[in-house]
């Protein structure tokens, strides 16, 4: 029973087990609450993915019609970025960063659970649009206009009004988060101590906060464009002159959608900063380059957005200002690189699940980074716009970047988050069969894409190579299915999983200071922070007194 529970002011019909979590206000919960919503929506949207691979394991697979396909397509895409990868950091974020900094509970504790229901509310929105008249979304994550006012049905509406909700959601939780890390820090911890994960949390907050109200102000464009067409034209392109602009909506989404792949990466690269020195038994690398490196990203990635849009014409001193300014990001994207790499150099590597995944990070993400290095050249991307080699690069950073940091920060955390471990064996195998089958699944996509097959399509002609590597790459999917079934069946059984201590894996970071699970108010004392790594030197201390 929490303490919350046993609290005489807490009215009786709050303590039930249920209602308990339905009215928590505890930054632990809110993450658990926030990371299981996300998993249902993980395994909605990759069942989708699911079924978007069967459709095009043959050239005139039956298994989907096109207009279902487009449903499809979209509802995968969105699903993934805006109510799995984005909201399931925001879980990890609030279970750790207060542990990490050492507070209490995040600084506006109400704030937070209204964040986490907003995120519910759009959820539930999000999955209305599957029962709409006329079905789905059908327009793609990016909705362009003029596709997107030509939709029928009010399912585009629905999934413009989820993400108004969702945007309201995020923007409080970043608000939030940086509240959080700028004022509750404990003791000692200044920012040149704080936790790189922590660091990341806070570029992703300002990035959410600058980047949503734009994206908003394009959707409620959209929206009054689609509600009243005869009043509002902004992005319907007739009438000569005084038609609107569908480029502008390209110009106002990414503005938005650029910087949100980077709110994607940034958390995943300070997860795998967290794990790196645990299992490489080293510090990190340059600490400070990692950290300020942070920042560099997110800057710099508010200043590339139209490298989605080189093939809408722009003139070519804007084609090369952002062919530019796109190839700068390589330069702190491989200082942490580089960093990692010199992290693991001589270090004492114990090749655990979270590290397994930490590794395939490094790996896959590069091979993705480099690809965006190819598609930032502006008559590279003319060549390959639209096809699958960009579907190829953006799987390549988001799932074997993201969603693979994500995972072995799961392993990570875990003992920490239910006091349990899951289990090493089947952690192993879940690793290997995603390996396997991402690279099975979307090293193909690159050959297609050169090949010219153009993506969102629901069949294609028999073309040479086409159906095989299409074949390839749909057991490529099948396998990562079966890898995160292991996961799932490692998440149940860890229910009854080996205790974890306080600090099962040697912890740099604050939060292993603390009981696993923590307690309702985390910490009964905290001890004052003298660098980066306030745990490590503890045990330093401890060892030289001769207490450890
Ligand atoms: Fe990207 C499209 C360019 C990183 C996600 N990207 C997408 C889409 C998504 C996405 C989701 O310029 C599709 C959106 C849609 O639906 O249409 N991307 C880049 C570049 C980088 C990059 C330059 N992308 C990401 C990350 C993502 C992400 C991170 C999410 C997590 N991306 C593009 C472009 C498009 C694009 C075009 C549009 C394509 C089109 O036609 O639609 C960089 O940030 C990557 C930097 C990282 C590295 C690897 C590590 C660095 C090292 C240092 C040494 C390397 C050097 C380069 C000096 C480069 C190891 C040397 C160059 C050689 C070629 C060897
Ligand atoms: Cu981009």
């Amino acid at each position: 029973m929490s303490a919350r529970a046993e609290h005489p002011r807490v009215p009786a019909w709050q303590r039930g087990k249920v209602a308990g979590w339905l009215v928590t206000v505890d930054h632990k919960r809110i993450g658990i609450l926030y990371i299981t919503t996300a998993g249902l929506f993980f395994a909605l949207s990759g069942f989708l993915a699911l079924l978007i691979r069967t459709q095009l394991a043959q050239s005139d697979g039956g298994v989907l019609t096109g207009d279902s396909y487009n449903e499809v397509v979209t509802m995968h895409g969105t699903g993934m970025v805006f109510f799995v990868v984005v909201p399931i950091l925001a879980g990890l974020g609030n279970f750790l960063v207060p542990l990490m900094i050492g507070a209490p509970d995040m600084a506006f504790p109400r704030l937070n659970a209204l964040s986490y229901w907003l995120y519910a509310f759009a959820g539930l929105v999000f999955c209305f649009s599957f029962f709409a008249a006329g079905g789905a979304a059908n327009t793609g994550w990016t909705a362009y206009p003029p596709l997107s006012l030509a939709a029928q049905g009010n399912g585009q509406d629905l999934w413009i009004l989820s993400l108004h909700i969702m945007t309201l959601s995020s923007l409080a939780g970043a608000i939030n988060f940086i509240v959080t890390i700028h004022n509750m820090r404990t003791r000692g911890m200044s920012w040149m101590r704080l936790p790189l994960f922590v660091w990341s949390i806070e570029i992703y907050s300002w990035l959410l906060l600058v980047v949503l109200p734009v994206l908003s102000a394009g959707l409620t464009l959209l929206l009054l464009e689609r509600q009243f067409p005869e009043t509002f034209q902004f992005f319907r392109p007739e009438d000569g002159d005084s038609g609107g602009s569908p480029v502008l909506f390209q110009h106002v989404f990414w503005f938005f959608g650029h910087p949100e792949v980077y709110i994607m990466v940034l958390p995943a690269m300070g997860i795998i900063s967290e794990v790196l020195p645990v299992f490489a038994r080293k510090p990190i690398f340059g600490y400070k380059a990692v950290a300020l490196s942070t920042v560099a990203i997110g800057f710099f990635s508010m200043l590339v957005w139209a490298h989605h849009m080189f093939t809408v014409g722009m003139p070519t001193y804007l084609n090369i200002w952002f062919m530019l300014a796109s190839m700068v990001i390589a330069v702190p994207t491989g200082v942490k690189i580089f960093n990692w790499l010199a992290t693991l150099w001589r270090g004492n590597i114990s090749l655990d699940t979270p590290m397994l995944f930490a590794l395939g990070f490094l790996s896959i993400f590069t091979v993705g980074g480099l690809s965006g290095i190819y598609l930032a050249a502006f008559p590279v991307d003319w060549q390959v716009h639209d096809t699958y080699f960009v579907v190829a690069h953006f799987h390549y950073v988001l799932f074997g970047g993201s969603v693979f940091a994500i995972i072995g920060g799961l392993f990570y955390w875990w003992p920490k988050i239910f006091g349990r471990m899951l289990s090493e064996r089947l952690g192993k195998w879940t690793f290997v069969l995603l390996f396997i089958g991402f690279n099975v699944t979307f090293f193909p996509q690159h050959l297609l894409g050169l090949l010219g097959m153009p993506r969102r399509i629901y069949s294609y002609r028999d073309d040479g190579l086409w159906e095989a590597y299409n074949l390839t790459s749909t057991i490529g999917s099948y396998i990562m299915g079966l890898g995160m079934l292991c996961f799932l069946v490692a998440i149940v059984k860890s229910v009854n999983g080996r205790r974890a201590g306080n600090d099962p894996w040697q912890g740099d970071t604050l939060e292993w200071y603390t009981t696993s699970p923590p307690p309702p108010h985390n910490f009964d004392e905290v001890p004052y922070v003298t660098s980066a790594r306030p745990l490590y030197d503890l045990r330093r201390r401890l060892r030289e007194s001769g207490s450890l």
